[in-house]
């Protein structure tokens, strides 16, 4: 059996509403696969394009083999490029970020222009041509701030999601914030874990004391549904009359999903009293309380919008155990720090929720891991977004390697 076929066969052992198999969560070929037919593929969460604002700022990440640079052109736009020089393949950008006036590979020197252009390469003798070394180029999209990058040769459609997540996120004046404080955490565990994980509350209560200040374990929420629950839709017609749409959006292929849920009562922010962390408003509803609206697209980032922040999520696997999960506490750009918004008051909550789950991910993944572990089922009330992500995981995956 080739591994493709080994992986395909291991998806199709998967019992229905059943967590995956062992080798699922840990075998290198799955994950490579993973990479191959996903991470690859699917256009990947990068960075905001407030974190570029100036001509030269670039970000850099790893897209599962391929290092990838962001970077804003001296013309203003935001281009991704392979991070790997065009001589004997150094990265470029050795920095997570950073602000250049042209991009010089720390190795020979070789200089790039900031669209990617091979400007200057020493000693390289008159047949060379420069103009054929240009930085290669990735796909690279921005919906809301929200700059996507895609590795593929032939990218994904990107409309869908544009047009489905657009007229969520635009009341939230995403291009009107910074970046007030930024969290890296490498979690010992699959990147599948650490996605369901994120699909469930079925663990909330019990974990996530600090969170659940004012964020409801209403079971249907992080689930797939909601037009069930009274209180829920009270909620959107309350936010949507506002001007803000909240009506849950199931994507058709289950990749992303956007909702907006109410908080608990008298809360309107993640803080451990659950009033406002910033002085200042990142929505244009007027509404006091808005709640959060969520929205994740898969396999890379869940996102929370509330009235005075937003937090975006962003995951990138880094190795069939070992998942890096960048957090991001977006507030108005001219909110102040000491004035407005005390970084200690507005990142607590998700800095203990985070360092929380990484702990049950890395349970998960030293379980899973065993010989002796058995899938168990799903709850049938508390499971249903855990379980809409390994659907769509295998899905995709049975679809990919069965063409
Ligand atoms: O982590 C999340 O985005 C959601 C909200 C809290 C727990 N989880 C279901
Ligand atoms: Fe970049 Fe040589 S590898 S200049
Ligand atoms: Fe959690």
């Amino acid at each position: 059996m080739d591994k493709n076929t080994a992986v395909l066969a291991l998806i199709r052992q998967r019992k229905e509403r059943h967590a995956l198999p062992r080798a699922l969560y840990s075998d290198p070929d799955v994950y490579r696969q993973d990479l191959e037919q996903i991470w690859h593929k699917e256009w990947i969460f990068a960075g905001h394009t407030f974190e570029l604002e100036k001509p030269g700022q670039y970000l850099t990440l790893q897209i599962g083999d391929y290092p990838i640079a962001v970077v804003r052109g001296g013309d203003g736009q935001v281009r991704a490029f392979h991070n790997a020089c065009r001589h004997r393949g150094s990265k470029v950008c050795t920095e997570s970020s950073g602000k250049v006036a042209k991009l010089v590979c720390p190795y020979h020197k070789w200089t790039f222009d900031l669209d990617g252009k091979l400007l200057f390469a020493g000693n390289m003798g008159p047949e060379f041509n420069a103009a054929d070394y240009g930085l290669k180029p990735a796909h690279c999209q921005v919906v809301n701030s929200y700059i996507y990058v895609c590795v593929a040769d032939q990218a994904p459609d990107f409309t869908r999601f544009r047009d489905a997540v657009s007229p969520f996120i635009t009341p939230h004046n995403l291009d009107d914030c910074k970046v007030a404080f930024e969290s890296n955490l490498v979690e010992r565990g699959n990147w599948k874990l650490v996605f369901e994980n994120n699909r469930e509350c079925y663990h909330c209560d019990g974990t996530h004391p600090e969170l659940l200040n004012s964020f409801v374990e209403n079971l249907s929420v992080a689930g797939v549904g909601g037009e069930e629950d009274p209180e829920l839709v009270a909620h959107w017609n309350r936010c949507e009359a506002a001007g803000l749409p909240s009506r849950l959006v199931m994507d058709e292929a289950g990749q992303f999903r956007m909702t907006r849920i109410p908080l608990s009562a008298g809360a309107v922010s993640y803080t451990m009293d659950g009033k406002p962390a910033v002085a200042g408003r990142l929505d244009r509803s007027g509404e006091a309380d808005i709640g959060a609206l969520l929205y994740f697209n898969y396999p890379s980032t869940w996102n929370h919008f509330l009235g005075d922040h937003a937090l975006s999520f962003r995951v990138l696997p880094q190795g069939p155990n070992e998942t890096l999960v960048t957090t991001k506490w977006l507030v108005p750009k001219d909110a102040k720090e000491g004035i407005d918004y005390d970084i200690e008051r507005l990142t607590k909550v998700w800095i203990a929720t985070n360092d929380q789950d990484r702990r049950l991910v890395e349970n998960s993944q030293a379980g899973v891991s065993s010989p002796a572990y058995e899938p168990g089922p799903y709850s049938s009330i508390a499971e249903n977004g855990v379980c809409q992500f390994v659907d769509w995981y295998c899905a995709t995956m049975t679809d990919r390697l069965a063409d």
